[in-house]
């Protein structure tokens, strides 16, 4: 089976880039050993801390952080580390090419439940500086850890899939993930509906009507709550995925985060054939504005997120 470094060198003939893609997998795999065991080493629960955002942070996301810090100050290719836990980007190597965007850590309030939770990141050229659209990635992916430990990786062609054997070795199981264009599956948190917009609210009514309404098929709704499980599922058979801007979230300009979580996803989910908007533009067209900017997130099977698109132009 083809391993990590070897599909890399297919990918990009840039060394440093593909180093940097390694350093962000070897992180993966060293913390999925940790997530493991984290209940027997009594690493669950609150740190007692809480991150620029004001949410309580757990032992895990600030051991998952040090992690990646770790292996990314390892590595003199990287200048600058945006991560989810830390208020300001931290600067590396001053001779480094790289930016790395990341959540270190995703949905870990589903950690002392034992569902698969995830680490984004994003690779950007410092020249670029740290604000730049998400069309400017040189390479993105995330690893998911459920029942098998997942990295899910594109630089500019395929997006590919790769999973961590016993050796600690990535090889690669999907050469080229398709999400199917249409899709009989949503993926919104439903608890929200009072906050929500008109299109999200039309599409919804729509996807419940069943057969006989307007989208003319059934549909089952999934939520994970953790924003990689549900990625990874649409991406192997399909689906939509919403966090609309809402009346709640309209004034931080929404929920998941543009640098680490919707750009990374976007990027990814667009290299199988998927599409993504925020519900008036494409997710990798928006121009940051912070590095901890948020941002509405619809993204998936591209004729879903089409009905999507079409509710908000009419709307
Ligand atoms: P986090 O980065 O603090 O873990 O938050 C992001 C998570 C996503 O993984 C998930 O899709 C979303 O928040 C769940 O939101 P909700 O609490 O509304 O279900
Ligand atoms: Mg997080």
């Amino acid at each position: 089976m083809t391993e990590l470094a070897q599909w890399l060198t297919t990918q990009t003939s840039d060394q440093a880039l593909a180093g940097a893609i390694l350093s962000m997998a070897a992180a993966g795999a060293e913390l999925a050993a940790v997530l493991r065991q984290a209940p027997i080493a009594g690493q669950t629960g609150l740190a007692g801390s809480e991150n620029v955002q004001g949410e309580a942070q757990k032992a895990l996301d600030v051991i998952s952080n040090d992690i990646v810090l770790n292996h990314l100050r390892a590595n003199p290719a990287i200048s600058i580390l945006i991560s989810e836990e830390l208020d300001e980007a931290v600067h590396l190597s001053s001779q480094g090419a790289f930016i790395v965007a990341t959540d270190p850590l995703d949905g870990s309030s589903n950690l002392d439940v034992n569902v698969t939770v995830g680490t984004i990141f994003s690779i950007l050229a410092k020249a670029g500086g740290l604000l730049q659209k998400g069309t400017a990635q040189l390479a993105a992916g995330y690893v998911a850890y459920g029942p098998a430990t997942s990295l899910v990786v594109r630089v500019t062609g395929d997006t590919s899939v790769f999973t961590l054997d016993d050796k600690g070795a990535w090889l690669l199981t999907v050469a080229a993930a398709k999400v199917p264009t249409a899709s009989g599956e949503f993926a919104i948190n439903t608890a929200r509906e009072r906050f929500w917009d008109e299109a999200t609210t039309g599409y919804v009514q729509e996807s419940v009507a069943g057969e006989t309404g307007p989208a003319g098929k059934r549909y089952n709704m999934r939520w994970v709550g953790s924003m990689v499980a549900d990625i990874h599922r649409i991406l192997m058979r399909g689906g939509i995925f919403l966090y609309p801007l809402d009346s709640e979230t309209v004034s931080k300009g929404g929920r998941l985060r543009l640098l680490y979580e919707a750009n990374p996803m976007a990027w990814l989910v667009e290299g199988a054939g998927g599409r993504s908007t925020t519900g008036h533009e494409g997710i990798l067209d928006v121009t940051p504005t912070g590095i901890h900017q948020r941002v509405p997130v619809i993204l998936g099977s591209a004729d879903e997120v089409r009905r999507v698109e079409d509710w908000y132009a009419r709307s």
